[in-house]
């Protein structure tokens, strides 16, 4: 397999994942502003322009974070990563999930594009602060289900737990006030000392 990654973006969960599971697999770095990797034009390699994309071991390609999760868990069932297809369990962590990509992932995004959006300048501010109180209410609604267990969808970590782990290390650099969510905040440091976080963070240059 093949990730095709950008230092720190969302592509960092796959990342985690593929640790995690001890897959055999390349990582591609990719230079977003530009469209480039050491193999050329990365638009070719994925028309969407934007990573994660996997080259699955079928040698396809794999885009959206919340299914390239869900499908390398999926390789290795026995590691836990995910609950059994067709369960209601299962459902219900579809639900978690989505919610960390289209509120928590999706939510970043006028905080990374806020400059590029706005065209009065004395908006900036505004825009990103009331994008910050928005993601505010989706971290409360974190905290309350952390404060039930220990992970986001229960007793164990799973793929879930990377891509929420990736969207809270946004958090801490793009000064989004986390003291109000005091169980998240310690759920991100335990995650920080996760091995395969550590690991995928250092093949990254993070450290
Ligand atoms: N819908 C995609 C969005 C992925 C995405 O937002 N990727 C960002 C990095 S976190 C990116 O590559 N942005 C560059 C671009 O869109 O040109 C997914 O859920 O995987």
């Amino acid at each position: 397999m093949k990730l095709y990654f950008s230092p720190g973006a969302c592509s960092l969960a796959p990342h985690i994942v593929l640790e995690e599971m001890g897959a055999k697999y390349d990582a591609v770095k990719v230079d977003l502003a530009k469209k480039t990797c050491e193999e050329g034009d990365f638009n070719k390699i994925n028309p969407k322009g934007y990573v994660p994309a996997l080259i699955m071991e079928n040698g396809q390609l794999l885009t959206e974070d919340a299914v390239i999760l869900q499908y390398l868990a999926d390789l290795k069932p026995e590691a836990g990563l995910i609950p059994a297809t067709g369960t209601l369990e299962r459902y219900r962590f579809m639900e978690t999930l989505h919610f960390i990509s289209t509120e928590l992932h999706k939510g970043f995004s006028p905080l990374f594009g806020a400059e590029r959006m706005m065209q009065n300048p004395e908006g900036i501010e505004q825009f990103k602060n009331s994008t910050k109180s928005r993601l505010g209410t989706r971290f409360e609604m974190i905290n309350h289900m952390l404060s039930e267990k220990p992970y986001i969808a229960g007793e164990k970590f799973t793929v879930a737990d990377a891509y929420l782990f990736v969207i809270l290390n946004w958090a801490q650099f793009m000064k989004v006030d986390t003291k109000p969510f005091p169980k998240m905040q310690a759920y991100y440091q335990t995650l920080l000392k996760r091995p395969s976080v550590q690991k995928a963070m250092t093949a990254e240059g993070l450290q």
